[in-house]
């Protein structure tokens, strides 16, 4: 077992309250404009952002520092056509016999249904697969702890880093998801997680007429 080696903690930024205030304030207001959209447009994305994205995604926390994440960000036209076919097998299950009524009326006012264009239109996928354990290369298994923690964190920043460069996303979830495996080759310690629609949003792209719930609502101060 490695022995702890510290380093002294030289990235840390100290601000002023004023400096503080002021950032916190304009985090919320520029985060609070993030939505997620459905209308994408097929403008291609420079790679390097998207790596720059997962880079920052792959900074998160994790339990006992493991990483138990994949990212893989598909931009190959036949690999997204292979998506969009088996998610919408799923999502007409889905919307025809799975789902209870009381579900179907949860998704009315997004206005959700069987038809997943922007799998094939949007210039990214990134499918995130958590990994239930790790494999060292001489095929032993490493445990990992809070894998669904740790990849909700890590894909929290990533969706906050392609905000933050001006790429629209879209968290979708088709269920059950394991197809994902098949067609992007991983294996079978890893859990499809989400798949994440990235690019810039169609011209006339629109968001349904929702809100956010208030601070009171969401928090205590005790
Ligand atoms: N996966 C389906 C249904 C769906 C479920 C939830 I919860 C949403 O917030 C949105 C959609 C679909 O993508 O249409």
């Amino acid at each position: 077992m490695g022995s702890p080696q510290f380093l002294p903690l030289t990235q840390y930024r100290r601000y002023s309250e004023v400096e503080m205030t002021k950032r916190a304030a304009d985090f919320h207001s520029d985060i609070a404009r993030r939505r997620t959209i459905r209308d994408f447009s097929d403008r291609a994305v420079p790679r390097s952002v998207i790596e720059d994205c997962i880079k920052a995604a792959g900074t998160a926390p994790s339990g006992a520092n493991m990483q138990p994440w994949s990212f893989v960000a598909v931009s190959d036209a036949d690999a997204k056509r292979r998506i969009r076919v088996a998610a919408e097998e799923e999502e007409q299950e889905f919307y025809d016999h799975r789902a209870p009524q009381e579900w179907l009326d949860a998704l009315a006012p997004l206005g959700t249904d069987p038809n997943k264009p922007f799998l094939e239109n949007a210039p990214y996928l990134i499918a995130i697969f958590a990994q239930k354990f790790g494999v060292l290369p001489d095929g032993r298994q490493v445990k990992h702890y809070y894998a669904t923690e740790s990849v909700g964190i890590a894909t929290g920043i990533l969706l906050t880093a392609l905000h933050n460069a001006g790429l629209a996303s879209l968290t979708h979830t088709p269920s059950p998801m394991g197809f994902l495996n098949e067609i992007l080759g991983r294996p079978g310690n890893e859990r499809p997680y989400l798949l994440i629609v990235t690019g810039y949003p169609a011209d006339d792209a629109t968001v349904p007429d929702i809100t956010k719930k208030s601070l009171d609502e969401i928090a205590t101060f005790i």
